[in-house]
């Protein structure tokens, strides 16, 4: 079972690797942040052991997110030694780096993803979440993430949830009664963002900053919301411990289904391998034939 954490720089992601060190069964963990000075957990694999990140800001003098980016792509070099030590029969899972970009935009975090087939869980902040238009946001950075990747379902892991202990404005609780909702809380607020569009909308009419604005976000949304809604959203903190255990069910629910569409793709792909081989050595078969044919005749 593999794992893989990624999410904007500060959503908690270290701090969820940390939980699941905690509450997994006896995970395996590979920390793939080169420039983190202290990790809230002991990784199992380190890839500041493999690669020296002040060397390449120093020596080589790459700035920071070209630092970093190389020190995946060396990390990836490796990775028949890294094969080598995970163990068989224990779930791995994978903390990226602060900088999503440098393991989403770059083709290391696809190899990794291509040899270790599992689930990634995009981990957001879910405070942040309460306003509207970040909500928006962080949803058009998942469908980028999910069809850079190829990943048909996601996990948004909606961290920090432990700070949503607000009550909610007038204003947001008469967008609720006017869709026919209940809820109290921000809380409340976020789950329906997230499975109706129609109070995500309502909410840029005194959230978005100016018409331009609140009328692209309320088209973005209307067009795009079936495919951020298909993903499962797990509400937890880290901090508290909440939300956990819905979060390693369903986990375990996406990691199964990867493994059997990652399956279908490579059985597809050798068919088709096949297919064409199978049509190439005919078409030379019947060159050589024609060839012999041509050469008898003369
Ligand atoms: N309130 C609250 N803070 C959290 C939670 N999870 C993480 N944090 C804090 O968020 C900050 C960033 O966390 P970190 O795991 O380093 O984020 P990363 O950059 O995504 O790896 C730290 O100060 C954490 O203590 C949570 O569930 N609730
Ligand atoms: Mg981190």
């Amino acid at each position: 079972m593999n794992y893989f954490v990624i999410g904007m720089a500060g959503s908690g992601k270290s701090t969820l690797v940390r939980t699941l060190q905690q509450r997994l069964s006896n995970p395996f963990i590979i920390n793939l942040d080169p420039a983190i000075q202290t990790l809230a957990y002991v990784p199992d694999v380190d890839i500041r052991d493999s690669v020296d990140y002040d060397q390449l800001t120093s020596t080589s003098k790459l700035g920071p997110n070209g630092a970093i980016l190389t020190a995946l792509n060396l990390f990836v070099t490796k990775l028949d030694q890294l094969a080598n030590v995970i163990p068989d029969n224990r779930p791995i899972v994978f903390d990226s780096p602060g900088q999503i970009e440098s393991f989403i935009w770059s083709a290391s975090g696809e190899i990794l993803l291509k040899t270790f087939p599992g689930a990634v869980l995009y981990v957001t902040d879910a405070k942040k979440a309460v306003n509207p238009s970040i909500f928006v946001s962080s949803m058009l950075y998942l469908l980028g993430v999910q069809q850079r990747l190829n990943i048909t379902e996601i996990i948004v892991v909606m961290n920090k949830s432990d700070l949503l202990n607000s009550d909610l404005t007038d204003e947001f609780k008469q967008i609720l009664s006017e869709n026919e909702e209940t809820g109290e809380s921000e809380l409340d607020l976020v789950q329906l963002f997230a499975k109706n569009s129609l109070v995500l909308t309502d909410s840029f009419k005194f959230q978005a900053e100016n018409d331009y604005q609140g009328s692209f976000l309320s088209n973005v949304t209307l067009y795009l919301d079936r495919f951020w809604q298909k993903n499962k959203y797990c509400f937890v903190s880290c901090k508290k411990g909440t939300g956990i255990d819905t979060l390693i069910n369903e986990m375990e629910r996406v990691q199964k289904n990867t493994v059997v569409e990652e399956k279908a793709k490579d059985e597809k792909y050798a068919a088709e391998k096949k297919e064409k081989q199978a049509k190439e050595k005919e078409k030379f078969e019947q060159e050589f034939n024609d060839h012999r044919n041509m050469d008898e005749n003369d």
